[in-house]
């Protein structure tokens, strides 16, 4: 059974809409690892007493007359874009939302606690893919933190999307290339492996460090940059990057990943976080 997206709606005992939640289903058709959420305090009387929005309480400021009539209504700064994904892998196991499509990922270890980590790579294609098993995902912001184990001098490690099921989707990566460290995209294709280099910026990436990746794909777009670092690019492609799965890919055993997010952006809202 492949989990895929919803909403789930919770009612009081007067059978009063309560709570909206929409995200990524897990097995158990329950929202999991997302933030947009609107729920509702009710009264006896359904006077609206409290309204959250993305889980941040008093997003939308409201006061309410004897009759449930707004009387007054105000927006107040979000803390950011709602996360239709957000991870930060500090449960002992994980979330079934995510599939293992290459190699072998573990989220408990003694030296890296509480992070995504690809313990070994697919002896075939010399990979570790771990996607969401949601497969309609597109234009959307991404943040991941991204570490390569001690001792690494070549590879790629980053953020997978429009991930087709079958192994062919593209990557923005971290990479290390003798000499040369990189802020790559570039497309893997099963069978082929992976393409050349589609566009590019350098960086220093050292071994055993943690990096935070952000950026943003939109319809034939995808901007990239390495946090800290004047280190970014925007890459237009001729063809539309559309829907598929996102996620993470490294080359490198014992890669770590941390705090996956993918936002939703709106063409009047580009990134704000990281
Ligand atoms: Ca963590």
């Amino acid at each position: 059974m492949t989990p895929s997206r919803g909403q789930v709606f919770t009612y009081d005992r007067l059978n009063r809409l309560t709570e909206a939640r929409a995200g990524i289903f897990n097995a158990s058709k329950q929202v999991a690892l997302a933030e947009p959420r609107e729920s509702w305090t009710l009264d006896d009387l359904g006077n609206i007493s409290g309204l959250a929005y993305y889980g941040t309480s008093n997003v939308i400021q409201h006061t309410t007359n004897a009759t449930n009539e707004i009387s007054s209504l105000a927006t107040a700064n979000p803390s950011g874009d709602p996360m239709i994904v957000f991870d930060n892998f500090n449960a002992d196991t994980l979330d079934d939302t995510w599939s293992t499509t290459k190699g072998t990922f573990t989220v408990t270890d003694g030296t890296d606690p509480d992070k995504l980590k690809a313990t070994a790579l697919d002896g075939t294609t010399s990979t570790a893919v771990e996607v969401m098993a949601e497969n309609t995902l597109e234009d959307g912001a991404f943040i991941l933190k991204v570490k390569f184990p001690s001792g690494t001098t070549s590879g790629r490690a980053g953020f997978v999307f429009g991930h087709d099921g079958s192994d062919t989707y593209h990557a923005v990566v971290l990479r290390k290339n003798g000499g040369t460290d990189t802020l790559e995209v570039a497309k893997y294709t099963s069978g082929a492996g992976w393409g050349s280099t589609l566009d590019s910026s350098t960086g220093t990436v050292t071994a055993n460090t943690e990096y935070t990746l952000c950026g943003w794909v939109r319809q034939k777009a995808v901007y990239a940059k390495l946090d800290g670092q004047n280190v970014d690019f925007t890459y237009n492609s001729s063809t539309f990057f559309g829907a598929g799965k996102v996620g993470v890919v490294t080359t490198v055993a014992n890669t770590t990943f941390d705090d996956f997010t993918y936002l939703q952006i709106t063409p009047q809202k580009p990134l704000r976080r990281a």
